[in-house]
């Protein structure tokens, strides 16, 4: 697909943009539900569960692709109907914890729909990646009613997000045939990080449950 060449028509592009806007007011709205919730545990716990929250809409050249791939002509329509990642939230909080309390707090909110989860840090995939994916539906108030649109949200650590991110410059770059000897040496990466994730909570858990009520002064008497 790298010699891809994709060409819109005035009114596709019009199309595509109506789609586009659809997909941004879904990803505002649950930024606000992430801010929310964010600043209510922070609150409570004062400790914030997310490091960052960073947003993407899929391009239209990415779409027809996907849509392509999956055999299906690359319409607005079906683009609506059978993709659920256009819209899509990247959450990279701490701990692995935190990535739990999030996706927990997301799914006890009334208003979202969880239509599909997949826990790649339970269950890495072949090449080392780790993250918890939700897909959720969220309504998004028009002035005609709400219209029901769906998010792809990612939940993952501050490493394993280092870890993705040079992942996917390596099978951007070589197109999906990167060197083996790389791809090895990222899934050990990967086995580090998951390493280092279970430490740093580990060491997290400690402080946290360092009682220092009794830690005083003690007058030492001397002989
Ligand atoms: P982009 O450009 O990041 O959006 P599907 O999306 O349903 O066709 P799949 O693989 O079942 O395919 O979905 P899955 O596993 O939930 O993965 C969706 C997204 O997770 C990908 O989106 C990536 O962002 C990320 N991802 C999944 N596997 C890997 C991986 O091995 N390495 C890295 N770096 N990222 C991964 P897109 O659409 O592929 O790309």
């Amino acid at each position: 697909m790298d010699n891809f060449n994709f060409q819109l028509s005035e009114e596709n592009l019009k199309e595509w943009r109506n789609l586009r806007t659809m997909y941004e007011f879904a990803v505002k709205e649950i930024n606000t539900k992430i801010e929310i919730l964010t600043k209510e545990f922070k609150l409570f716990h004062d400790t914030s569960p997310v490091e960052h929250v960073k947003t993407r809409i899929k391009e239209p050249k990415s779409i027809y692709k996907k849509l392509v791939s999956k055999k299906l002509d690359p319409t607005p329509e079906n683009a609506k109907k059978h993709l659920t990642d256009i819209a899509g939230v990247r959450i990279v909080c701490s701990f692995t914890s935190d990535i739990y309390q999030m996706f927990d707090m997301l799914k006890r909110q009334d208003d979202i729909t969880l239509i599909e989860y997949k826990d790649y840090i339970e269950n890495p995939k072949l090449s080392g990646y780790q993250s918890l994916h939700m897909i959720v539906s969220l309504p998004v108030f028009l002035s005609d009613g709400p219209v029901q649109m769906p998010v792809e949200i990612q939940i993952r650590t501050i490493a394993m997000d280092f870890w993705a991110s040079l992942e996917h410059k390596l099978n951007y770059k070589y197109y999906d045939n990167a060197p083996e000897h790389i791809s090895k040496e990222l899934r050990d990466c990967a086995d580090i990080i998951n390493d280092l994730d279970s430490r740093m909570l580990r060491i997290k858990y400690e402080i946290d449950n360092y009682d220092d009520s009794d830690e005083s002064w003690e007058e030492v008497q001397l002989p």
